[in-house]
């Protein structure tokens, strides 16, 4: 038994070294007035699946929240679509090298910057993983990561961008 569980340390190891492209992301509240404090960090790893990011975030609203990576590595705020100052809008939009300007969910072939919600629990912690099939820790560098403040519908339809709305928390990977 023991050498049993040696083996699979050893294997766990191995596993973790294969996966080395590591980045933590610090992630702020972000509003009107800019960027304010620290909520915890994401973890980013690539796998044999994709890119995983692992939160480690405390401090949100309960829920299901429209996750995704924007292009510009800037939290600030900016004007809003009805000129007011709005949070993280220096952040620009989804993620699209490709130009698809279709909001299609980390499964389909628009943004490539569309992740799966982030799901918060009743104490307002973030723990649950999400992967991103299409992107690795390398090309999100230099780019930003939202939180939202409502869910994701993984379409433009019935609202556009996923339908999350205000953008609430943010951070840049380095
Ligand atoms: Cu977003
Ligand atoms: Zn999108």
């Amino acid at each position: 038994m023991k050498t049993y569980i040696a083996t699979l340390a050893a294997a766990i190891v191995t596993a973790g070294a294969a996966y080395a492209a590591n980045e933590t992301v610090t992630m702020n509240m972000i509003d009107a007035n800019g960027v304010g404090k620290s909520i915890g960090t994401l973890d980013l790893t690539d796998t044999n699946e994709g890119l995983r990011i692992t939160p480690h975030l405390d401090g949100l609203p309960p829920g299901d929240h429209g996750f995704h990576v924007h292009v510009n590595p800037n939290c600030g705020p900016g004007n809003g679509p009805n000129g007011q100052p709005a949070a993280g809008i220096a952040a620009g939009g989804h993620y699209d090298p490709a130009n698809t300007g279709k909001h299609l969910g980390p499964l389909g072939n628009g943004h490539k910057g569309d992740l799966l919600v982030l799901t918060v629990d009743a104490s307002g912690k973030a723990t649950k993983a999400v992967v991103a099939p299409h992107l690795t820790v390398a090309e999100v560098k230099g780019h930003s990561i939202m939180i939202h403040a409502g869910g994701d519908n993984y379409s433009d339809q019935p609202a556009p961008l996923g339908g999350g709305g205000a953008r609430i928390a943010c951070g840049v990977a380095k």
